[in-house]
């Protein structure tokens, strides 16, 4: 639960987050669909700190819904937000193609951001950001790559990190959605699913990957017409760890999400789901997740605690990153690239900065 301590009438007079640790963080929602509504239920209830203030989306009439309904401010004009004297930080939830321009915006303003995947849709433009916030000096915008606050993909980093079984050879990576929404592409496969994993292959070896390759076995019935589903992507990491993911995303049941690890001298498996098993008149077995909210919801309170505590601490935003975003984006351009030709595509993220 949001933990103010000062008047409404006290903060709303302030320009800007004032740095006083009894000031809770007023942050706008940029982008109200699905995710930001999950998000401003998360900044107005547990998230710590934090105060929603205003929602914004290019649909009015749901600015209007969302926001009545948290009681904040409908803002018509997301940029008008980001100036806006009386929100401290934004959270963007906008489609991928608005990225670039709002958060140039913030930057320019001064605010942190949490910005959800992609941080934009090319890496030329992620690139632009990249070089923008080094100019400022100061790190402010956070991309939501949550599955780095999942508990289970923390142990298999610490795991790795420890070094007790030794060099990462080979990550197998498992992806499932039950189904899509209306118009996700064959590419969306790569650029909206598998840039988790391209994060999180980053996130458990230390390494950029340097080459993927995506191959498109026969699709499955279940998808809509056209959609080449599931792929199968093959990526390397500078020290040649190889990486596989099988991207499905219309299994029409559930959602899975695993990783295994295999080292020199062992081998680590996440994302079973082995919470709880029953036995009953009806078998036995546990429950599979609908979907990535609820897979990864406590990721996602986690990501946005440490978001908003380490605004409001003064250190700045610490987690992954712009040149995370940025890594991701050249990958999956790579990515779609050999979707189209079938061939391997070597990935050159240039100087780093
Ligand atoms: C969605 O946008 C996500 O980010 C989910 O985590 C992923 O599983 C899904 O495939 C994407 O479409």
């Amino acid at each position: 639960m949001s933990a103010p301590t000062t008047s409404t009438t006290e903060h709303t007079a302030r320009q800007g987050y004032d740095g006083d640790p009894r000031s809770p963080l007023r942050v706008a929602v940029l982008g109200v669909g699905m995710m930001g509504q999950d998000h401003a239920r998360r900044l107005a209830g547990p998230t710590a700190g934090a105060e929603l203030v205003a929602v914004s989306d290019v649909d009015a009439a749901r600015t209007d819904a969302v926001a009545a309904e948290f009681g904040v401010r409908a803002l018509h004009d997301p940029k008008a937000a980001i100036t806006d004297p009386d929100v401290d930080a934004l959270v963007i939830a906008t489609p991928g193609f608005t990225h670039e321009e709002l958060v140039l915006l913030a930057l320019e303003a001064g605010k942190p951001v949490l910005c959800e995947k992609p941080l934009t849709t090319s890496p030329g433009t992620s690139r632009r950001i990249v070089e923008a916030e080094a100019a400022l000096g100061r790190r402010l915008v956070q991309v939501g790559f949550m599955r780095r606050f999942d508990a289970e993909y923390r142990r298999l980093r610490a795991l790795v990190v420890s070094g007790e079984l030794g060099k990462p050879l080979f990550l197998h990576c498992v992806h499932r959605n039950a189904t899509t929404p209306p118009n996700f592409s064959s590419e969306m496969l790569i650029l909206d699913s598998v840039v988790h994993e391209v994060d999180i292959v980053r996130y458990l070896t230390g390494e950029e990957v340097v080459a993927i390759r995506v191959l498109t076995p026969g699709s499955t019935s279940q998808a809509p017409e056209g959609l080449r589903d599931p792929q199968f992507v093959i990526m390397e990491t500078e020290s040649g760890t190889m990486v596989d993911v099988e991207i499905f995303v219309n299994t029409t049941f559930g959602y899975e999400v695993r990783t295994e690890l295999v080292a020199e001298r062992g081998s680590a498996t996440i994302g079973l789901g082995v919470g709880m098993v029953t036995h009953s008149a009806a078998g036995w077995g546990g429950s599979i997740p609908p979907d990535f909210k609820e897979r990864f919801g406590a990721a996602y309170d986690v990501e946005f605690q440490s978001w908003v505590d380490a605004v409001r601490s003064g250190r700045g935003v610490d987690g992954p990153g712009v040149w995370d975003g940025y890594a991701a984006a050249a990958v999956c351009a790579a990515g779609v690239e050999s979707l189209r030709t079938g061939e391997r595509v070597e990935v050159d993220l240039g100087d780093r900065v």
